[in-house]
């Protein structure tokens, strides 16, 4: 499989289903597309009919969402575990999935992903309410699913990896969470694959236009 990403630097829906593969133990192969370059459009056009990127290309299956590539995955890989097992808790997690899927547009527009910078948040009462639904859906899960485990429902799921691009946002624009949820920004910054991901993404040169 090749899982095609943009810019690890801005890329957020790119970095969802790169981090569950990783986490998951899925082997693929990368494929960086420079969403900024000249004749990036054009590029992209070859491979994702909406002209998006992340796209993962299995064989002649080109999927070219990452939620749609999410369900694929758990699909493909059901020992991965990548969707909570209880019947419950993964209606819950697909609901959270989809809401940070189609949702939050504030969040998006005002503190786009900007892994190597820091900035100051320009607060709105449209941000301010998007962060509080986040910070209300992380303790909700918390209280529920999260168990023993470090991340929303215990162990590693799609969610973690749906909510990490908002983890380094919250990061670049200095946004506070109170305790404990600041120890579930920490899990997921430890990741080894969310370490490697934001290397990546410092050493890259392309600066968003
Ligand atoms: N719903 C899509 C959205 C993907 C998306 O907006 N990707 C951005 C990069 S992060 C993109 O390809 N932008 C190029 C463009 O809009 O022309 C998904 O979940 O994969």
């Amino acid at each position: 499989m090749q899982l095609v990403i943009g810019n690890k630097n801005y890329s957020s829906w790119s970095l969802r289903p790169w981090l569950g593969m990783k986490v998951a133990g899925i082997k693929f192969d990368e494929v960086a597309h420079d969403l900024y370059a000249p004749n990036a459009l054009a590029e992209r056009l070859q491979f994702s009919p909406s002209a998006k990127v992340p796209v993962l290309i299995d064989g002649d299956i080109h999927i070219w969402d990452s939620l749609a590539i999410a369900e694929y995955l758990a699909e493909r890989y059901p020992a991965a575990k990548l969707w909570p097992q209880d019947i419950v808790a993964r209606a819950y997690a697909r609901s959270v999935c989809a809401e940070m899927h189609a949702g939050f547009s504030a969040l998006r527009s005002t503190c786009p992903m900007d892994i190597r910078q820091k900035h100051p948040v320009v607060m709105t009462p449209a941000l301010q309410a998007d962060i509080d639904r986040v910070l209300a859906i992380w303790h909700d899960c918390r209280s529920r699913f999260t168990g023993h485990g470090e991340f929303l429902f215990g162990h590693f799921s799609w969610v973690d990896a749906f909510f990490a691009p908002v983890v380094t946002r919250f990061v670049t624009y200095g946004i506070t969470v109170p305790a404990p949820l600041d120890l579930y920004m920490n899990a997921v910054l430890a990741l080894p694959a969310m370490q490697e991901w934001m290397a990546d993404a410092q050493a890259e040169s392309s600066v968003a236009a």
